[in-house]
């Protein structure tokens, strides 16, 4: 169908902000696309400018996890809107929210909100490096953690050496601190902390990659990891702005049974308003200004709307079934699509981690970021305008998760299906 409206509003948006979307990944490049504009999204339905409707799967790339517009959270954040929108000055509505993350992530014993997952990461990268002294940090290849600097740097001329810029504008200073190492790899980890044993401030990892598209840890590298880094007094830092509350209530580090120095959260604790969080052990997080003397702030941290996104999110997620729920969508999802897949002789991976998973288009199982990286994507981007097509909003990058809600149903899936068959019968030409 002519997206019309988005099209005139996309040749707007184009001069006042830069490639006309807020976000990269929205602008559809990936996939050659346009980017599609909304107006409007409730329960598992999207809804473009020109009068299109989609079942989402992208779900704000993870937050909408109870379904757009639900309607506890809606009807409390417009009582709470009438008590006003920001403070600047501490609330009760922050400390339920904090009480209600720590009794999920029992790894924490304190938690400061801020606006988004990279802040969350960036600042526990901060505390990581004052509380050990040290300025190195570790990061994977294909793990995204954000945007600060120290965060946008790939593998030197092997993952040992220092790191090197993966964007414009990072000075080599900053990248030279940060190694890469290679997801699932325990040697490539072992070989960097070898080399240098008293440099390194944190390992940074992602509970379950959601940023290569999905790919789990495999058994034993999470405790390897959670090894190494206690026995070479570095801290592990556990990003779970994804997968906290995605996976179960409690995230990676539960299903995983994984004790992380440090957790960074974000995405579902805000309910879709902007939140951030990072914690973990006293004693660290008690270095945290103003109890301490390691700066971080921000004037809309701990946002009341936010904060009632979050709580009232986190109190629907408390509820009985909603994880078996969530599990049973995905799985039968998966599992459609895996048989219409061998039906229709297409090569692919499908990749499941609770209610979110990734269709790789790769003859063999994706462990790491080079496996990911082998997917053919020109395949991919003909299945993302096919879906499109047929009325199914995926993530537009093979490299990113698909998001299911407690907003779908079994008719949603049944139609998803219907077009993944169409789609794959395309591809097949
Ligand atoms: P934000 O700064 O975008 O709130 O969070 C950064 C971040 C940190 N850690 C993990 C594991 C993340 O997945 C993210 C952000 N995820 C991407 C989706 N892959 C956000 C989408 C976007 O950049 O528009």
């Amino acid at each position: 169908m002519g997206r019309k409206m988005s099209a005139e509003i996309f040749k707007r948006a184009v001069k006042v902000i830069p490639g006309g979307v807020n976000s990269p990944v929205r602008a559809l490049k990936a996939v050659g696309g346009k980017p599609i504009f909304i107006k409007r999204a409730r329960g598992s339905k999207i809804y473009d400018v020109d009068g299109g409707m989609y079942i989402d799967y992208i779900g704000s790339w993870g937050p909408m996890i109870l379904g757009h517009a639900n309607p506890e959270v809606t009807s409390a954040l417009k009582k709470a809107v009438e008590n006003g929108t920001s403070y600047g000055a501490p609330t009760l509505l922050e400390v339920l929210l904090a009480e209600d993350v720590l009794e999920a992530f029992p790894s924490m014993d304190m938690v400061r909100f801020v606006n988004s997952g990279t802040e969350a990461t960036m600042s526990a990268i901060r505390l990581a490096r004052a509380y050990t002294g040290r300025d190195r940090i570790i990061k994977f290849e294909g793990c995204y953690h954000g945007h600060a600097d120290s965060l946008l740097v790939k593998a030197g001329s092997g993952a040992a050496t220092f790191g090197v810029p993966d964007s414009p504008g990072v000075p080599a200073d900053i990248a030279k601190n940060t190694y890469t190492a290679v997801y699932n790899d325990l040697g490539s980890i072992k070989r960097i902390l070898e080399k240098d044993p008293e440099g390194v401030a944190c390992v940074i990892v992602e509970g379950v990659a959601g940023n290569m598209g999905v790919v789990k840890p495999k058994a034993g590298f999470l405790e390897g990891l959670r090894a190494l880094t206690s026995q070479y007094k570095a801290i592990l830092i556990m990003d779970e702005v994804m997968s906290g509350f995605r996976l179960c209530y409690g995230g990676a580090q539960k299903i995983y049974n994984i004790t992380p120095d440090m957790t960074c959260l974000g995405k579902i604790i805000g309910g879709g308003l902007p939140v951030g969080a990072f914690g973990g052990r006293r004693e660290i997080m008690e270095m945290l200004s103003p109890s301490g003397p390691v700066y971080q702030a921000g004037t809309l941290s701990g946002n009341p709307l936010a904060m009632t996104a979050g709580i009232i999110t986190l109190k629907e997620l408390k509820k009985k079934g909603v994880y078996e729920r969530l599990t049973t969508l995905t799985d039968t999802l998966c599992m459609g699509i895996s048989e219409i897949a061998k039906r229709r002789g297409i090569d692919c991976q499908v990749a499941v981690a609770g209610s979110m998973f990734t269709v790789f288009f790769n003859a063999s199982p994706v462990k790491n970021y080079g496996d990911a990286k082998r997917s053919d994507l020109e395949r991919f981007s003909a299945y993302f305008r096919m879906m499109t097509k047929n009325g199914i909003f995926i993530p537009p990058s093979q490299f990113e998760a698909v998001f299911v809600s407690l907003a779908h149903t079994k008719a949603d899936m049944e139609k998803t299906l219907d077009a993944v068959d169409r789609s794959f019968k395309g591809l097949r030409g």
